[in-house]
């Protein structure tokens, strides 16, 4: 391990991480920088049961209370954000704008959140009885488990963690055992921020958040447990049929937000030059490993040959290399199983007649072991089975059509829904794409890429997808349970629908 990555170690908590059977290697160059210790399946139920301690404990506390618990974890953030960032891109592999942006939306949300902690509203309804009132409150739900992916490794987490914290539940946090260095030092800072909320006199229960560390047979246990209300997963399709059966076996609630394979049509009327940008950002920012990351271009006939030499040339002018130099927009894939993909994927093109127009192997960074992948654009003659698959790689399928409908038609025409955007300068087209009839998916954009979202909208998408919605807008009503409620204050008790039961 380099003096650079001990470094980065040291300053997030970190050091001297040798001892346990998971090994973690950065995919910078494939150097191991820790070994930590896992759980196993046996620890699952103690962590559930202590969680759910503090929960019984958290609930009571007021709302905006807990709401200034996360204020302070906010304030801790801010103050980590350069550290943490830098260590995202160590573990994950993202230029350091992007970790660092990754550290801001947390930031994000995490004021988001506090500001959310005065407005748990609920309804006042009226009754069709007298002297009755009715209202819907919003309570606590219990010990909220949190599944995320190596992509996003603890932005993801705080949109949950947030919002489920002001809501009164307690989080218990599963990360990728590709990424768990990154939700250890989140541990820390959340630890800092605890500290904090008791020195200004309030109570906090122990273990409002626990990280679990293991793979899948320990998320499993966790899955399956009746004593977690509401499991958030987010990750693979096929990752998340299986945490979605699961749950719903127990009948518990779950929260997905899994695979995306999101287009871009562009019309004849687009800002050529503004469409460039958005696509070469949303295609190749994370070397295509967002879930929002552009993976089709449906673009207008009579444009694509002028976009596709522009697209090429700037494809090929990308500095492609360590993403801790600040010079560097396209990182390494997260190990040799993403690049593995990656070709087969590319193979799979050309064999459904793709020709690729730039990319499609591994690029070669000098004294760095790491999977770099060449960003890729192939030209395809349909949406044909590899276009339908969510790769998670710098690939990006380019296809035309004639008319709005055909294009519209295509955008739609995959398993998943999470994101989609149109660019165009023509105002029918654009709001044509954003009606009933257009965009299936959770996102729809105009004149912006598919990813890069901000938090304050309801995040997640339809169809395979899984139809999770984490983030702003009223997405925490997820964490809380729903309470209707009638009180009677008349001497009389009339039943509802005029239904007559005299004893
Ligand atoms: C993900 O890839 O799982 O919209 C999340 C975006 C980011 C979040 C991506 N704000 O691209």
């Amino acid at each position: 391990m380099t003096a650079e990555y001990e470094t980065i170690l040291v300053k997030n908590g970190l050091s001297s991480l040798n001892k346990g059977k998971l090994k973690i290697h950065t995919p910078i160059d494939g150097a191991e920088i820790a070994r930590i210790a896992t759980h196993s399946v046996k620890d699952v139920d103690g962590i559930v049961a202590q969680s759910k301690e503090a929960f019984l404990q958290w609930r009571k506390t007021p709302a905006p209370v807990r709401g200034e618990l996360v204020r302070l974890l906010g304030e801790e953030l801010r103050a980590a954000k350069n550290d943490l960032g830098e260590l995202v891109t160590l573990e994950c592999g993202k230029i350091l704008s992007e970790g660092l942006g990754e550290v801001q939306e947390m930031i994000d949300i995490c004021d988001f959140a506090v500001g959310q902690s005065r407005q748990l509203y609920g309804l006042t309804i009226a009754s069709e009885r007298p002297e009755h009132h009715m209202r819907e409150t919003w309570q606590p739900l219990g010990p909220v488990a949190v599944i995320s992916a190596f992509n996003f490794p603890v932005a993801v987490w705080s949109w949950n963690a947030a919002l489920a914290l002001v809501c009164g539940d307690s989080v218990i946090w599963k990360p990728s055992e590709k990424t768990p260095l990154t939700a250890l030092a989140c541990e820390k800072i959340f630890e800092k921020a605890v500290m904090r909320f008791k020195e200004q006199g309030n109570l906090c229960p122990d273990n409002l958040l626990q990280v679990l560390i293991g793979e899948a047979d320990v998320g499993q246990a966790l899955v399956d447990h009746t004593d977690v209300p509401l499991v958030s997963a987010t990750g693979s399709t096929r990752m998340g049929k299986i945490v979605g059966e699961r749950v719903a076996q127990r009948m518990g609630k779950s929260l997905l937000e899994l695979g995306g394979n999101n287009a871009m049509i562009v019309s004849e009327s687009a800002d050529m030059d503004l469409a460039l940008r958005a696509i070469v950002f949303s295609a190749v920012g994370t070397a295509g490993q967002r879930c929002t990351t552009l993976r089709r271009l449906i673009v207008h006939e009579k444009v694509k040959d002028d976009l596709l030499q522009k697209l090429k040339s700037a494809y090929e002018s990308l500095a492609v290399g360590s993403p801790l130099d600040s010079k560097t927009l396209v990182g390494p894939l997260i190990d040799k199983e993403a690049f593995t993909h990656m070709s087969q994927a590319v193979k799979q093109a050309k064999k459904e007649k793709g020709s690729v127009i730039t990319g499609g192997e591994r690029h070669n960074v000098e004294g760095l072991d790491g999977y770099y992948p060449q960003p890729t654009i192939i030209d395809m003659p349909e949406q044909s089975s590899v276009v339908q698959h969510e790769t998670f790689a710098p690939i990006l399928y380019v296809m035309t059509y004639e008319t709005i409908e055909e294009a519209i038609e295509m955008n739609n025409a995959v398993p998943q829904g999470l994101s989609s955007c149109i660019f165009t300068t023509n105002v029918k087209e654009a709001e044509r794409f954003l009606s009933a009839t257009g965009s299936d998916c959770g996102i729809a954009n105009v004149n912006i890429g598919p990813s890069g979202a901000e938090i304050g909208g309801a995040f997640g998408g339809e169809k395979e997808t899984g139809g999770g919605r984490e983030s702003g807008s009223d997405s925490w009503k997820v964490y809380m349970r729903r309470q209707t409620q009638t009180v009677n204050y008349s001497d009389e008790l009339p039943l509802a629908q005029g239904v007559e039961f005299d004893i």
